[in-house]
């Protein structure tokens, strides 16, 4: 299976399956000299983890991080770093009776169909499992991020099926296991998974992420633009169905009177673009926001067909998430922080000298 791999000076190749004996990546072109720590992972891991609420699947992994290599004396060497999680509490025959057949809605089918061949043991590589490694991976860029450029990185859950904020509050956000930004609405948020976990369902969500502090001139034209690669990133999340950045789709219905952000002596007047123009960092707040399904792995019977191609009704035992976008705000956050780091080492390489003319209007903008 190729294509494990993202990134261009940064790059972050991620190894290992749900059922495995472990899961790992190897981070590759971190600048020497960054303090790490194993401690350190602990708390973006702890965030994503299951078994850490009611509402998402209940296997119960430590997810301890073990650095095998690119740290000496607690700084990172400048050579690849890999780090390590074992796989601690995989329960197989929960997918025993399903060994040959494809979950409707599931990369069951098309792993099968490409490779011939499949690990089916929790869904083997195609599992939430492997998003775990780039949240361990986005610790250190996050970390790089708020040392070298005051970046900050983060997320919430911006919808949970019907549901919607009625207010915003980011330091409600940390504070309930949905990363949801309206306290008073939590009581309903888990009557709705409650209900919904009871029916044997799942619901799909939406996460919006922001990166606060970019300067402006991050990214590149034409084939490396910063939005084509963060999308490319948020969209590589398991379940992902859409991404949007800044206005997304409701440009769509917009006057270009209305889109444009007017700019001023101050900045700019709105954020229509997400912070990107042109396929660069304009110095605004990057916005992007990702439509989640909902998981299609169900206790209700569902008509699929078995590896033989015969008709058969699936069933879905074990301990799975009524609702994968609940702990997806550190996987995107992770997406963002890791793609930011990037394109600030290829715009350290290629524009390190360019001397800007203010820092909030990037040279070249359009003023008519
Ligand atoms: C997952 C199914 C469940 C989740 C898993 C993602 O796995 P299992 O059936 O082995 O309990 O627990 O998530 C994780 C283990 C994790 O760390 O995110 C799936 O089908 O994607």
């Amino acid at each position: 299976m190729s294509h494990n791999r993202f990134g261009h000076l940064l790059t972050l190749t991620t190894f290992g399956e749900s059922h495995g004996p472990a899961i790992g990546c190897v981070l590759d072109g971190l600048p020497p000299g960054i303090e790490i720590s194993e401690e350190e992972f602990a708390h973006d891991l702890e965030r994503r983890a299951t078994g850490r609420s009611r509402h998402t699947s209940q296997r119960r992994e430590e997810d301890l991080v073990e650095i095998l290599s690119g740290v000496y004396q607690g700084r990172t060497t400048g050579t690849p770093l890999a780090l390590l999680i074992r796989n601690t509490d995989a329960r197989s025959k929960d997918y025993d009776n399903i060994l040959q057949q494809f979950r409707p809605g599931h990369a069951d089918y098309t792993y099968w169909q490409k490779y011939g061949i499949r690990d089916p043991r929790g869904g083997g590589r195609s599992s939430a499992r492997e998003t775990t490694m780039r949240v361990a991976a986005a610790v250190i860029a996050k970390k790089w991020l708020r040392q070298q450029h005051a970046i900050e990185v983060r997320g919430h859950l911006a919808q949970l099926g019907p549901l919607t904020p009625r207010s915003f509050d980011w330091a409600a956000v940390e504070q309930n296991p949905f990363f949801w930004p309206d306290a008073a609405m939590v009581p309903e948020l888990e009557q709705y998974m409650d209900d919904l976990r009871k029916s044997g369902d799942s619901i799909g969500a939406r996460v919006d992420v922001i990166a606060e502090g970019v300067p402006p001139g991050w990214g590149a034209p034409i084939y490396g633009k910063l939005d084509a690669e963060l999308a490319s990133a948020l969209m590589s999340i398991n379940a992902v169905k859409g991404v949007e950045i800044g206005a997304g789709f409701a440009a769509v219905e917009q006057k270009g009177s209305a889109h444009r952000d007017l700019i001023d002596p101050e900045g700019f007047r709105s954020n229509h673009a997400g912070g990107i123009l042109g396929g660069i960092s304009s110095g605004q707040v990057i916005r992007a926001s990702i439509a989640i399904k909902p998981t299609s792995s169900l206790r209700l019977p569902g008509a699929t067909v078995d590896a033989t191609g015969a008709a058969v009704e699936v069933v879905t035992k074990g301990r799975h998430d009524p609702c994968v976008g609940i702990r997806a705000t550190p996987i995107a956050e992770a997406m963002l922080a890791l793609v930011l780091m990037d394109h600030a080492l290829r715009h350290r390489a290629q524009c390190g000298d360019v001397v800007q003319v203010d820092p909030r209007i990037p040279a070249g903008t359009d003023t008519d």
